[in-house]
Order: structure tokens, then C-alpha cells, then sequence
């Protein structure tokens, strides 16, 4: 078994996980440049200074999101480590990752813009003229190397201007904002660059990191989310209208979720739990909130601030294609009390040291969901393992388990798209590269096929090293996939 040609292979990356620079070529504050490192045990926080110069610290992430006080303001404090700010430097050193994703031979990578590198504020009229020349420069050396750039328009950041200014995505200005900095995107890079994802995870963002909200309640939550769903729409629109040809997709957490057990009230609760993840993906792909919206909201005593046209708009700015990220399933029942991606232990599965479900036979029942629902092509692209590496005395890792996850899945993925025949447009890796982990902003939540000397703290020389899993996926990539059935770790 073996994919076409034209199937796109390569890595994924976001700007605030990997890019660093945070201060150079005129870039603005982001929401996630506050955000201090944690671990599992200790949640990531966003530190912010009060009116009343009291120093205070919110959790950043997900569910666990908490509120900033109205009247403060994200801080950063000396002597506290800011994984963003220099990441693992790819601002630095991108000629060189971008050979060693080359050398894999990827023929796509998919990378975030840093919002705030373009448009400081997010608020100017005119772009950071160093910004575009930067990731000018980022298309063109893709493209030298062959290969095709695959764009997320927003990855869970926003300058930081826009969420002390106006609440980030709970005021409807940011979409004029974030329309702003599309037409920049699309008139600049259009040529160069087919594909598009206008939002990432658009079912997990919570709160100031990547909503730029300083509440998070319900209300706030559902009126952000809806500005986020128009202004995605209206990209598309404008993104088809400046680029014949361009296709979009905006990208779904996807998990595939499982009832604990046959009891009516389990698959209940397991289809409810379908729809609050689908109830974002299915916005956005159909061009309208779906039926089973008017139960979230009512149950959340949440009263969507809609106003005239705002239903024409989703209707005229529907996706292309879907894409998703998929890393475990969940297990539902009527007693689970759930986050995005959480749920009940699965005694089926053995679980990455992170706890996350490791499930590939997942990641084909996911790919006929995705297609039975929307008939849209589908690209996955996230998929990978977070794990602990050493790195050896002959500078390599020996990263079996990462070749035995990628394996499975990739083979599972196979099966989908040869058995089931499902249109699968392509695979990007997360994240070929080592870099900073967004739930936990840790270091030692590996991913990479190259591993990346620097450790939870940011010390250390910033080295590249090849794992072994590079060498194994080179093959893979080199033979389309042909080899996940001969070779093995
Ligand atoms: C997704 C995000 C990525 C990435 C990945 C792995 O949710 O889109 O930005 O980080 O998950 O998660 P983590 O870094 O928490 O292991």
C-alpha cells in the first residue's frame, strides 16, 4: 500500500512554540509571550500586574482557564522563564531546519505567522515591513527546497494589544483586525502559498493565551468563539476572491471518543460529547450552527450576541477541506467529567508518559467520521508523540516508540484512505522539529524526529541532532509510505 504522488508529506510548527525572536525585526507583544513554563502537575500560567501594582498569575490553558482581573495587565517579570520568547530559535536558525525538513523530503510544512510580527499592535494599518520580509524569505526558501507552504493564520495567539485594548475575540473590532492582516497574508504570499488554515483548534481555545479574553466564562467563551467563526468565514471568502485556487481549512482537536460501556445513558452522554467537540468544526464546514447549538447554549445560559447578516456570512465562507489533529481518543460516560480532550481511563490502551490514550486504530475510525459527516477531503495535520529522549554519546536518539506510534498510525491512515476510500490530502508530523510544548511549555515533551539541546529551563546550545525515527520516516516519505509495511524499528 502506497499513497499518490501529490500526497503531501511533511511537519507541523507553531510560531510561539518555536520561533522565538520575540523582540527582533519590530514584532509586538503576543498573549502567549506572558505565559510562563509548567508541567503536568503545575499548569502553565499567564502573569499579570493590577491597577494596584499587585503581581498575580492565571491559569492559561484549555478548561483549567482562568479570568484576569479586568484592570490588569500581562506582565513580564524578571528572573521568570518565558518559553516563548526565544523557543528553540527558529527565527535564527530556519535556513538550517528548513534543510533537515528538505533532506526528509517533505514536499509540504505547515508553520504558523506570528501575528503580532506582521502587525505589532494587530491595530496598525500598515504591516511591520521586516516581518513580511521574514517570512518571505521562510515561503521561498520552502518553495526553493520543494516545499509547499501550508499556513496557520492564527495558532492560539494574538498581539497582546488587541486583548488589553479590546478583549481579544469577545469584540467584534478583532475581526476587522484579523481581515486586515488576511488581505496582508493573501496579497504578499498568495502566489506562493495554495493552503490555508485560518484558525488552529478552534474546539480548544480558552481564555487570554489564545483568545485574548480576560474572562472565561461561558458567555465570553461562545461570543469569542462566534467572532472567531465569522472572521474565518470571511477569510475564506476573501482568501477564494484574492487567490483563484487557494483551498482552506480551519483546524479541529480531533480525538475519537468512545462510550464507556452499552448502557443507553453512557452512549448518551458519548454523543453529547461528540457534539460539544463537532459543534465547532461543523459551524465552520456547514456554514451554519447546528441544531443541537440551541441545547449548549441554553445549558450554559449563554445568549449568542449575533447581529444581522452574521448567518450569511458563515453560510458564504464555508471550508474546503477538513483538517485536523488527532494524538489519542477518550472514553465517555455519564458520570465522565470532561474537557476538551479528556475523558475516563481506557483499560484497552496504554497510555504516553503525558497520559494520553495511544489509539491508532483511532485515528482510522476519526478519518470515517470526518468524511461520513462532511464529505470534504481531509489533511491531518498534527499527529505525534510527546516522549522523554536521551540524547546518546554519538548525538542521536534512539526513539523506537516514537517509530512504533508513527508506525501504527500511519498505517491505520493507510487503511483508511486504500480501504475505506477516504480522500486524505496529506500528513504533517507534529512537530518534526523538538520545541516548547504548549499544554505544558515544557521542553522534555519531545515530538521531533530531530532533537533540539535545550532543556525546561532554556538552557543549552540549541544543537539539532537526527533521531533515528528521521532516518525510519525518510523511508517512509521516500517509498510513499510503501515501507511502513517492510521496515520496522
Ligand atoms: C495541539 C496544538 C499544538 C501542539 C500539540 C501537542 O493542541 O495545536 O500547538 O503543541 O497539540 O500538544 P502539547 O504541546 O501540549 O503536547
Amino acid at each position: 500500500m502506497k499513497v499518490e504522488k501529490t500526497f503531501l508529506w511533511g511537519g507541523a510548527t507553531a510560531g510561539f512554540q518555536y520561533e522565538g525572536g520575540y523582540q527582533e525585526g519590530g514584532r509586538g507583544l503576543s498573549t502567549h509571550d506572558f505565559e510562563t513554563a509548567g508541567s503536568v502537575s503545575s499548569p502553565r500560567h499567564t502573569v499579570y500586574r493590577t491597577k494596584n501594582g499587585q503581581i498575580g498569575r492565571a491559569k492559561s490553558h484549555f478548561s483549567q482557564a482562568e479570568d484576569i482581573p479586568a484592570d490588569a495587565v500581562p506582565f513580564i517579570e524578571e528572573g521568570t522563564y518565558y518559553p516563548s520568547h526565544r523557543a528553540v530559535d527558529f527565527y535564527h536558525r530556519w535556513q538550517e531546519d528548513l534543510r533537515l525538513l528538505a533532506e526528509l523530503r517533505c514536499n509540504v510544512y505547515r508553520f504558523s505567522i506570528s501575528w503580532s510580527r506582521l502587525f505589532p499592535t494587530g491595530d496598525e494599518e500598515a504591516p511591520n515591513p521586516d516581518g513580511l520580509l521574514f517570512y518571505d524569505r521562510i515561503i521561498d526558501e520552502c518553495l526553493r527546497l520543494g516545499m509547499e507552504p501550508l499556513i496557520t493564520i492564527c495558532h492560539d495567539e494574538m498581539p497582546v494589544f488587541l486583548a488589553e485594548a479590546y478583549d481579544g475575540w469577545s469584540s467584534r473590532h478583532v475581526i476587522d483586525c484579523y481581515l486586515r492582516y488576511c488581505r496582508v497574508l493573501f496579497t504578499r504570499y498568495g502566489g506562493r502559498c495554495r493552503y490555508w488554515l485560518t484558525f488552529n483548534e478552534v474546539n480548544a481555545v480558552r481564555g487570554f493565551a489564545a483568545c485574548g479574553t480576560h474572562k472565561c466564562d461561558n458567555q465570553t467563551h461562545y461570543n469569542a468563539v462566534h467572532h472567531i467563526f465569522l472572521a474565518s468565514a470571511l477569510a475564506v471568502k476573501l482568501g477564494h476572491e484574492l487567490m483563484p485556487g487557494s483551498r482552506f481549512g480551519a483546524m479541529y482537536a480531533a480525538s475519537a471518543i468512545y462510550p464507556a460501556s452499552c448502557r443507553p445513558e453512557d452512549v448518551m452522554a458519548h454523543l453529547k460529547q461528540r457534539q460539544e467537540t463537532f459543534f465547532f468544526i461543523d459551524t465552520m464546514a456547514r456554514g451554519a450552527y447546528p441544531s443541537y447549538a440551541r441545547r449548549i447554549f441554553k445549558n450554559r445560559n449563554v445568549t449568542l450576541h449575533k447581529e444581522p447578516g452574521d448567518n450569511a456570512i458563515l453560510a458564504d465562507g464555508t471550508l474546503d477541506f477538513i483538517s485536523f489533529s488527532y494524538y489519542r481518543s477518550q472514553i465517555i460516560s455519564a458520570q465522565t467529567q470532561v474537557n476538551v480532550l479528556g475523558g475516563d481511563p481506557n483499560p484497552c490502551l496504554e497510555t504516553t508518559a503525558w497520559g494520553w490514550p495511544i489509539d491508532p486504530v483511532g485515528l482510522r475510525y476519526v478519518l470515517n467520521e470526518l468524511y461520513d459527516r462532511y464529505q470534504k477531503p481531509l489533511f491531518i495535520v498534527e499527529n505525534g508523540l510527546g516522549a522523554v529522549d536521551e540524547l546518546t554519546a554519538q548525538n542521536t536518539v534512539e526513539d523506537d516508540y516514537r517509530i512504533d506510534y508513527l508506525q501504527n498510525h500511519l498505517r491505520e491512515m493507510m487503511r483508511a484512505i486504500h480501504e475505506d476510500g477516504i480522500p486524505v490530502l496529506g500528513y504533517t508530523m507534529w512537530a518534526p522539529i523538538d520545541l516548547v510544548s504548549l499544554g505544558t511549555g515544557e521542553m522534555r515533551k519531545r515530538y521531533g524526529f530531530v532533537y533540539v539541546d535545550m532543556d525546561d529551563t532554556g538552557q543549552g546550545t540549541l544543537e539539532r541532532y537526527r533521531k533515528k525515527s528521521y532516518y525510519w520516516m525518510k523511508e517512509v516519505i521516500a517509498s510513499q509510505g510503501e515501507s511502513l509495511w517492510t521496515a520496522s524499528s
